[in-house]
């Protein structure tokens, strides 16, 4: 080899080790709300490491659980803003902003995880074109299990719940605390267990899943299983940050991401006996409401579809009458 081809190969040695040592400093952060052991959670560790196993770690993602990094109602921001390159968050938190983001927790609308996942596909497109207008990209979507009623008294009627220290976590649970004459106070599932403790709140809607994470028989002793509705978490990216990736990594993310939104919904359908069962076990009463606790509440939830029906317009509409037709 002559010098000058010498050089040529050094300095091309040298560029392909660099850019493997650039692109093994590929760091991102992935902040999310809910407890690490909390199967969204879970799921996205698992998420995070096939990214990393395909990209053979050239593109780390960090988990952030339990809003360590952002609090639940900051991260859609922080990720637009590219703050964090991901996140994950309740997507009815952000219901306000738009509609189509209270989709799911229309009540009484998908009760089942077969329904919820039909509605996730009818829903699947609006959400991806309004979080593509804010620079976002939609990865995967991942539900929680049916919402019932925590208590800490028996519920024979809704008027039963009159007075209530009520904790929402988005607008239409807050509603409803509004509709049954309670308090009510939106607190992040991250601050719920202090809340409990405190004695700042001593009802609330959620799944087996929070109830558990919260450790809630601490507190309160009923839940009503009304299978309300199913909320989803959404998992994205900001788009740019996306589209500077080389075209590999952003395979990576998309192949782990299909897999995280089936293994999602999976393990989400597997635990929500488990979490039920749970709290059974630490003394809680889990039953189903009584026929005028459900139809009080069945009213409520008529009203509050109605009011979505007016807010959400023609695109509302559309999504619900394609959601039927599945
Ligand atoms: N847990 C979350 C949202 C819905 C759910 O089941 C919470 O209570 O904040």
């Amino acid at each position: 080899m002559n010098r000058r081809r010498l050089l040529a190969a050094t300095a091309l040695a040298l560029a392909v080790a660099w850019g493997s040592a650039a692109s093994a400093e590929t760091k991102w952060n992935l902040p999310a709300a809910y407890p690490a052991d909390n199967p969204h959670s879970v799921n996205l560790a698992a998420f995070a490491k096939d990214v990393a196993d395909a990209t053979n770690g050239e593109l780390a993602i960090t988990v952030h659980p339990n809003a360590s990094l952002f609090k639940a109602p900051e991260i859609k921001r922080a990720v637009m803003t590219g703050q964090a390159q991901m996140g994950e968050v309740l997507l009815s938190i952000h219901e306000n902003e738009d509609p189509i983001f209270g989709a799911d927790v229309v009540p009484f609308l998908a009760t089942s995880f077969e329904q919820a996942r039909k509605l996730w596909e009818a829903t699947r497109p609006a959400v991806e074109k309004k979080l593509a207008s804010q620079g976002l990209m939609v990865l995967f979507a991942v539900p929680w299990a049916p919402q019932g009623i925590y208590v800490d008294k028996p519920l024979q009627t809704v008027d039963d719940m009159k007075g209530l220290k009520w904790r929402a976590y988005n607008v239409g649970t807050a509603k409803i605390g509004e509709a049954v004459g309670a308090q009510a106070v939106t607190i992040q599932a991250a601050e719920l267990p202090q809340a409990l403790a405190t004695g700042v709140v001593n009802s609330f809607m959620s799944s087996g899943g929070t109830g558990y994470d919260s450790k809630v028989w601490e507190t309160l002793d009923y839940f009503y299983d009304t299978q309300a509705w199913i909320p989803k978490d959404l998992t994205f990216v900001n788009k740019a940050a996306f589209d500077a990736l080389p075209e590999a990594q952003q395979k990576a993310i998309l192949t782990a991401a299909a897999a995280a939104e089936e293994r999602g919904w999976q393990m989400w359908q597997e635990k929500a006996g488990w979490y039920l069962d749970q709290l059974k076990a630490k003394g809680m009463k889990v039953e189903p409401p009584s026929p005028e606790l459900a139809a009080g509440f069945k009213k409520i939830g008529d009203q509050l579809t109605e009011e979505w029906l007016a807010k959400a317009g023609a695109d509302g509409q559309a999504v619900i009458d394609s959601y039927r037709k599945m």
